[in-house]
């Protein structure tokens, strides 16, 4: 049905909805074959261990095992090892990475051998009936110490620091050593694990006779999967299909690809019956990524009157025991925005990465920008302590002054346009600042225990890495491109096939209201086709808050294309001029004769059967179109936590959580209140709850959800939302990404926030999580106790 409503803008009800409350979703761990079988993972229970020997017999003799398999046993299976993407310098040392170690195991968790059962039980069983001798090795955990190269994790690479990335020199260095205030400050930025409700998992199916394989898996890049996974395990990518089904989030740890993945499809080769790997929850915590892991030191130059000047950032990273997918260009992503939205004069920034003894790291919810953005904002705190300010008023007279137009910022990239100052204010109108710092006061003054902290965090980021050649020129393998393909049936349906693979973000939704604009039909009248290599055109995935800024523009353009050739259409059957004709709600018609008319579904219709269409016109109203952004795009905002401290306990409530976000045009203000409502809690966790800890041995203590602590609704904040809007200049839809907005700013805006309220006491630092214990030791070491 054609129509005028317009749905870009409107909080349109997620379409995606009804399978997953009605406990219709297709899981990975829900799909089954004919014939399937198990496969599970030996792991090594030392982090850092020569494998001396691996007796699989027992474990091969059980009932129901097909067989174990070590990593000698497959060697032949391999076109190379795993996959890694992102060589940041020409000088990079890569360790290498086999899905199964042969020599030793560098994290706890590193998988020696596989067995394959009839069931999972069977083959979690068998798993403890493997025996492997073991010669133990000293373990390096600290990254400091992991960089003096006293223990060598890759011998053959002769050291621990394997990359070293300067990105430096922007603007006047000279302000590092001149300006009237240098604040120097050190920030530790914990492992976090991502904690996506389904775990990882995948199933492979093969077809034998034809050297074929499907591959279900738990991720968010199909289409990357297949060209690496194709290389890793010698499978044409014509031969191998990758479906992502409904997939319970990722947060980036699925942006990846991992060794079971690869296991499985090789094991379905040699068994030649489908194999299947479902991943147990602390199983998840060694054997999928780790998010952060760094050491900041920062040195803020500012004027007097506490405006910034510039910042200098060196950083250690910590890679964990190998690279994963991208894991060195995280810190690189974060090396961008290391002057925030600040009017800097300076810039500096050089990382660099350190193998340790740990699960290695990778993408993780923001990045590399929610790094930098926590060390910047806390700077700025600390220097308006130091210059005797009002932290607002620092920002204030910092933040750069609105532009509409894209201009090439202090770090070198050009940014597509900003209001910074505009979500700042709101920002602090909504929170209502001057009475949350009388209120500050007043409670100062009458010594309360429970004392108020306001925190706040400006923020920009980059979404949308593109061009694919900018892409090229920072060693990134992948383009920034995406594609999208638009169908419209002859019986008024619409069918959209995408490159994006959603996994919680809402894209069946979001493309339907932006077909639905264009096309003048109803978004439920809009099909969404996506993670599936041989249905959706090939495209770039999802991650990096791309998908509408780059996929969604693909899909505006193929709707452009739809509606050029079905005006060509129109004209025809109308015996006009393409000139003549109106386009509004679905509908052509005819200057000044409204009543000829004809409709993109009557369009369709005729474009099928195709019995009286112009000479040369292709039948069928299909189009593709595929759109590499000529830009990043680049979020901002501001955001203001306020807290209660006890300052006898330490315990830290949220009081409010205020956040303006700028991600340009919204396609509808729902989804993305729920992707900040979502970001800030995993914002707030970072800042008070969560942490990856290792013992001296490199035994992960946090090694399941009992220890490793996820907040709850509970622990949370109703969050109040606004948002100001600066169209992005990079594409016609003015959008810019909001995926990772949430967890970006929300770290400093907590841990800020927390410092503020007992600031007056004297405390001045205190390390991420900020736990009830951390903070009292901080005000009883500030107070002159013992810490
Ligand atoms: N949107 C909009 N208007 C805008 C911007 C976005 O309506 N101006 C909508 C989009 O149409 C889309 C959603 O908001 O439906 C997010 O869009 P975008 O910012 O383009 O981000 P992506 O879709 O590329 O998602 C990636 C991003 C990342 S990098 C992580 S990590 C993340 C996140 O999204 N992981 C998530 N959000 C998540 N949400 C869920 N539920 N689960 C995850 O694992």
């Amino acid at each position: 049905m054609a129509t005028t409503q317009k749905y870009v803008g409107q909080p349109v009800l997620r379409k995606e909805d009804p399978e997953l409350i009605t406990g219709q979703a297709r899981w990975t761990e829900n799909l089954s074959a004919p014939g399937e079988v198990w496969m599970a993972v030996v792991r090594s229970p030392f982090a850092h261990a020569t494998v001396k020997a691996v007796d699989t017999s027992k474990a091969a003799a059980m009932p129901g095992v097909l067989a174990v398999f070590t990593a000698a046993d497959l060697q032949d299976e391999w076109g190379g090892p795993l996959p890694f993407v992102w060589p940041v310098t020409e000088d990079i040392k890569v360790p290498v990475h086999w899905p199964l170690t042969k020599d030793k195991a560098r994290f706890q968790g590193d998988g020696v051998a596989v067995v394959v059962a009839e069931t999972r039980a069977l083959a979690e069983d068998a798993v403890e009936a493997v025996e492997v001798s073991w010669d133990p090795l000293p373990a390096v955990l600290d990254l400091e110490e992991a960089a003096k190269d006293e223990v060598v994790i890759h011998e053959d690479l002769g050291t621990n620091n394997v990359v070293h990335w300067v990105h430096g020199g922007g603007g006047d260095q000279s302000i590092f050593e001149n300006a009237p205030v240098l604040v120097k400050e050190r920030y530790l930025g914990p492992r976090l694990i991502p904690n996506a409700i389904e775990p990882r998992g995948c199933l492979a199916q093969p077809v034998p006779a034809m050297g074929e394989f499907t591959l279900f898996s738990t991720t968010q890049i199909p289409h990357i999967a297949r060209v690496t996974l194709g290389g890793t395990c010698n499978i044409p990518e014509s031969k191998l299909r990758i479906v992502a089904p409904d997939v319970g989030g990722g947060f980036g740890s699925k942006l990846n690809v991992y060794a079971e993945e690869a296991l499985c499809l090789v094991l379905a080769r040699r068994l030649k019956r489908p194999v299947k790997w479902i991943e147990g929850r602390s199983e998840n915590y060694l054997a999928t990524i780790h998010g952060r892991g760094t050491i900041h030191d920062v040195t803020i130059a500012a004027t007097e009157e506490g405006k910034i000047l510039g910042f200098h950032v060196v950083e250690l990273a910590d890679m964990g025991a190998y690279y994963q997918l991208l894991t060195p260009g995280i810190p690189e992503l974060g090396g961008w925005v290391y002057m925030g939205p600040y009017d800097t004069k300076a810039y500096w920034y050089e990382f660099t990465g350190v193998v340790t003894n740990a699960t290695p790291t990778d993408a993780y919810r923001g990045a590399g920008r929610p790094e930098a953005t926590y060390v910047l904002e806390r700077a700025v705190d600390a220097l308006a302590r130091t210059v005797g300010k009002d932290p607002a008023e620092v920002r204030r007279i910092s933040l750069m002054p609105p532009f509409a137009e894209a201009m090439t910022s202090i770090m070198g990239l050009n940014v597509d346009s900003g209001n910074y100052q505009a979500s700042f204010e709101r920002a602090l109108e909504m929170a209502g600042y001057d009475q949350l710092r009388k209120e500050q006061r007043a409670r100062r003054d009458a010594g309360d225990v429970r004392q108020l902290g306001i925190g706040l965090s400006s923020y920009i980021e980059m979404c949308g890495l593109a061009p694919s050649n900018i892409l090229g020129a920072l060693r990134y393998a992948a383009g920034g491109w995406d594609a999208c393909t638009v169908q419209c049936l002859p019986d008024g349906k619409v069918v959209l096939k995408i490159g994006t693979s959603p996994h919680g973000q809402s894209h069946v939704t979001t493309w339907a209201q932006i077909a639905a604009d264009t096309l003048g039909v109803s978004p439920d009248d809009v099909e969404v086709l996506h993670g599936d290599t041989s249905v959706a055109p090939l495209g770039m995935d999802t991650y990096g808050s791309r998908s509408v800024a780059v996929g969604g523009t693909a899909l505006y353009l193929a709707l452009e294309k739809i509606k050029d050739k079905a005006r060509t259409l129109a004209a025809h059957e109308l015996e006009v001029a393409e000139d003549d004709l109106d386009f509004d709600g679905g509908s052509f018609t005819v200057k000044g004769a409204p009543d000829k008319a004809r409709t993109i579904t009557d369009l369709a219709v005729s474009s099928w059967h195709a019995h009286a269409i112009p000479s040369g016109f292709e039948p069928n109203l299909e189009a593709t179109a595929v759109y590499d952004p000529p830009n990043f795009t680049w979020p901002a905002g501001t955001h203001v936590c306020v807290v209660e401290v006890d300052t006898e306990t330490g315990a830290t409530e949220i009081q409010r959580y205020v956040a303006v976000d700028d991600c340009g045009t919204v396609i509808n203000p729902m989804i993305v209140d729920g992707q900040i409502h979502g970001g800030v809690a995993q914002g707030i966790a970072e800042a008070l709850f969560e942490e990856a800890i290792f013992d001296d041995q490199g035994n992960l203590m946090t090694s399941s959800m009992t220890q490793y602590l996820i907040p709850a609704a509970s622990e949370l904040p109703s969050f109040e939302l606004d948002r100001t809007v600066t169209p992005s200049t990079t594409n016609p839809l003015g959008v810019k990404g909001i995926g990772e907005a949430g967890t970006i700013a929300a770290p400093p805006a907590v841990v800020n926030a927390v410092i503020d309220a007992v600031s007056h006491l004297g405390v001045t630092h205190i390390e991420k999580p900020a736990s009830p214990e951390r903070l009292w030791k901080a005000i009883r070491a500030a107070k002159g106790g013992a810490a």
